[in-house]
């Protein structure tokens, strides 16, 4: 899941091109064959030996026609192409994710929803123990509630993507798991809507979550999350449910972080409990208490952008949130856009201050000169996750600096 969740995050942003179209276009015909022989060599036995029955098979896969306009598509038998360089990829901070006009309008919407399904969502938490303002929240941002179009067919989108893209494994997996869908499920496969990346319905399930976690919640015997509503919020109540949800707590809090705490103290490696981070003089910033109960006992400190934005305490379920789609500011977007729902909630308190543009390859390059001096970065991805952050924060202690737990254009410049 986790891999596939870096695409669902951008599933609903990309704007769909294809750079080397007219080269599949010229062998549109001799492609269309080398899939037609993978698909009875291939693919058939694999598909046989997982309970796919030859008649599924063929209706779906057989003479189906590739889709070659999606990207990372690649001429069957060539060479992967080199990992594009990310030397002009702008590296976009977390003030361009929280966009403070779409978030007020999704909340408007959101509330409208909740009032609307108050009955079934009741039934929901009942039952899986997730509240309401959190569904339609990860809802609206999946599709829109409901309203994104999910043009493709995923058969046809992963069959494409397991025969020729730069990710085939993944995606033959998935493949097999959506045949069985088409199967089990008795949907024709040209039903079976998805997403470029082959995301099922409304709550954008990759086929393997789907086989999961998608349940009948409106009782007509299909498990239908393309056009149910209740169907589509009980399964995502379900996967969140079984990645661990705790019911009663809530995702996070923000709070004030004083400037002799260090920023470098945060990841969720690193929990304790709420009363140590407020006897270090962390409060939220409400000024209210914590809430006093045993499930606080594992909090974790949060500072997507260091200290150029609002801090965070987070709790398991923020990191269940995670599970859905594995990027804070995802998580973050959610749980506030959740609170604004239900308790009518605003922006955070704390702005995320702009900053001048860096590049990807500038903060890999000044993530791999931390590496070499030791420290964990998580990879130099260009991006700077939680293992990034800390690492700055501890260099710059360890320079005897303020730290603030995020590049700058400075630091890349004496970090290179
Ligand atoms: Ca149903």
């Amino acid at each position: 899941m986790k891999i596939l969740s870096a695409i669902k995050i951008l599933s609903g942003l990309v704007i769909l091109f294809s750079l080397a179209s007219p080269v599949f276009a010229q062998n549109r015909q001799k492609i269309q064959k080398q899939f037609d022989a993978w698909a009875k060599s291939d693919l058939w036995p694999e598909a046989n030996n997982r309970g796919i029955s030859a008649k599924t098979f063929n209706r779906a896969i057989i003479g189906l026609e590739l889709q070659l306009k999606l990207p990372d598509l690649v001429i069957p038998g060539a060479k992967l192409p080199k990992k594009r360089a990310q030397s002009q990829s702008e590296f976009r901070g977390p003030a361009a994710y929280f966009s403070e006009g779409n978030l007020k309008s999704q909340a408007r919407t959101g509330r409208v929803l909740l009032r609307k399904w108050s009955k079934t969502l009741k039934k929901i938490e009942k039952r899986y123990g997730v509240p309401g303002g959190i569904l339609i929240a990860i809802w609206g941002r999946e599709s829109a509630f409901g309203n994104a179009k999910i043009p493709y067919s995923a058969i046809q989108v992963l069959a494409t993507k397991a025969f020729m893209s730069t990710r085939k494994e993944l995606f033959r997996e998935e493949l097999l798991s959506a045949l069985i869908i088409v199967q089990r499920d008795r949907l024709n496969g040209s039903e079976l809507k998805g997403s470029w990346a082959g995301a099922l319905g409304q709550p954008q399930f990759m086929p393997s979550s789907f086989l999961k976690y998608a349940v009948d919640f409106d009782g007509d015997g299909k498990k239908d999350i393309w056009n149910s509503v209740p169907d589509t919020l009980a399964s995502m109540a379900n996967y969140l449910s079984q990645n661990g949800w705790s019911p009663k707590r809530r995702w996070g809090f923000e709070v004030r972080i004083p400037g002799h705490i260090s920023c470098a103290m945060e990841g969720p490696d690193r929990a304790r409990k709420t009363g140590e981070w407020e006897k270090d003089g962390i409060r939220r910033i409400t000024g209210k208490p914590f809430p006093a109960s045993r499930t606080l006992n594992k909090t974790m400190m949060l500072v997507p952008a260091g200290r150029f934005g609002p801090h965070f305490i987070v709790t398991d379920n923020f990191y269940v949130i995670k599970k859905y789609n594995n990027s804070d500011l995802y998580a973050l977007f959610v749980g506030n856009l959740a609170d604004r729902i239900s308790l009518g909630a605003g922006p955070f308190k704390t702005s995320w201050q702009k900053q001048p543009k860096m590049l990807r390859s500038q903060i890999a390059r000044m993530q791999r000169k931390l590496e070499k001096q030791g420290y964990d970065v998580g990879g130099a991805d260009g991006l700077p996750g939680f293992r990034t952050r800390r690492s700055i924060g501890e260099w710059q202690i360890g320079e005897g600096r303020k730290s603030t737990c995020f590049p700058d254009l400075k630091l890349i410049r004496e970090l290179k």
